[in-house]
């Protein structure tokens, strides 16, 4: 990453240099959720990236559709009835300020909190045009999950095949959040060189099992692949992405890993607008190795989604919020490995 002279108005945001986010890569795999290798393509994928898309997810389109047209409508509303949902702490409207801690990007964005199958009441939902559409996409992302989640027991051979899937979509009400991101283009980048990026949202990992991003095929987002190079997404439209978060990674001891990834917003490249949902656990859940993947080792201690949340609020973005929760051979040997 090479840190550039920039003008006042970003500096707190990082500047990029490099990788070009129009400069894609082809090897992000595509499952085909209707195929019979489903379950193995999943496991294969979050294996090797931690982060895949889903095509042939009958998730009808006019459900995105109208989520993204209220969207747009939503971030398009003056500054004043945007604040109105605001400041976000951690609910809420929230611009260029991102977490607790100091983190910001080029951004603006409305997270929202989910219970059960839809925003939960205490959501600051701005119109019921807006949080109509949220419930109606909050529900086939639910589905969704599900599937996924599904498919990665399956792949890995842990039974019963809901083990993972019922700690996002179970009787027990889990905790889910919900996130529309709107980046701008970046006018303060011109006069800059032209392969210059800013920061839309800095590099990490999602806390979650799981987290389903659509975006507005607008390109920005840049996931690490497993030998540290950073590549861009190639935006598509009509597919879903999964990422693999910290807990799967934690119940898996290690075999699947949480993707690191950021978005980067360009100077002439038109808004991006994205919405995710994060399929968490409920509070109490006890996150551990899966006994049926402990081969060796356990790389974690048990703690709970409560514990881990509330450590993940006051780290940084960019942290390794894992760390604390290695178990201490793993941890010296981390140690070691950065010593030598
Ligand atoms: C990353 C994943 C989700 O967007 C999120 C984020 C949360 C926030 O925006 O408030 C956090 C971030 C995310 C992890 C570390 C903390 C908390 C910002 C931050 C600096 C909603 C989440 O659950 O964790």
């Amino acid at each position: 990453m090479v840190v550039l002279a920039k003008p006042a108005a970003l500096e707190q945001i990082t500047l990029l240099r490099t990788p070009e986010p129009w400069e894609s890569f082809s090897g992000i795999p595509a499952v085909d959720l209707s195929g019979p290798d489903a379950a193995a393509d999943v496991v294969r994928a979050c294996e090797r990236f931690g982060f895949f898309s889903v095509v042939n997810h009958g998730v009808p389109a006019g459900v995105v559709d109208r989520l993204e047209a209220e969207a747009v409508r939503f971030f398009a509303s003056s500054q004043a009835e945007k604040d109105a949902s605001g400041p976000a702490d951690p609910f809420g409207y929230g611009s260029k300020r991102i977490g607790r801690n100091g983190d910001m990007g080029w951004v603006e964005y409305l997270l929202l909190a989910i219970e059960r199958d839809a925003l939960s009441k205490a959501s600051p939902a701005p119109t019921s045009a807006l949080r109509d559409a949220i419930n109606a996409y909050v529900g086939a992302m639910r589905g969704l999950a599900r599937t996924v989640l599904e498919m990665v027991a399956e792949g890995l051979g842990v039974s019963p095949r809901g083990a993972l899937a019922d700690m996002v979509t179970g009787d027990v009400a889990s905790d889910q959040v919900f996130r529309l991101n709107h980046y701008p283009p970046c006018p303060l980048l011109q006069g800059l060189p032209p392969n210059c990026s800013v920061t839309g949202f800095g590099e990490h990992t999602d806390p979650q099992l799981v987290s389903i991003l659509h975006s507005n095929g607008t390109p920005g987002l840049q996931v690490a692949l497993h030998d540290g190079r950073w590549v861009s997404v190639p935006p598509n439209r009509d597919a879903f992405f999964v990422n693999v978060g910290d807990s799967l990674q934690v119940l898996t001891n290690g075999r699947l890993r949480s993707v690191r990834h950021r978005v980067v917003a360009g100077n002439g490249l038109k808004s991006r607008v994205s919405m995710i949902y994060f399929g968490g656990p409920p509070l109490a859940q006890r996150i551990a190795p899966l006994p049926q993947l402990l081969a060796g080792t356990p790389l974690y201690r048990e703690f709970t989604w409560g514990e881990y949340k509330k450590a993940a609020y006051r780290s940084r973005l960019g942290d390794n919020r894992l760390a604390p929760f290695e178990t201490p051979l793993v941890a010296m040997a981390h140690a070691d490995h950065h010593r030598s």
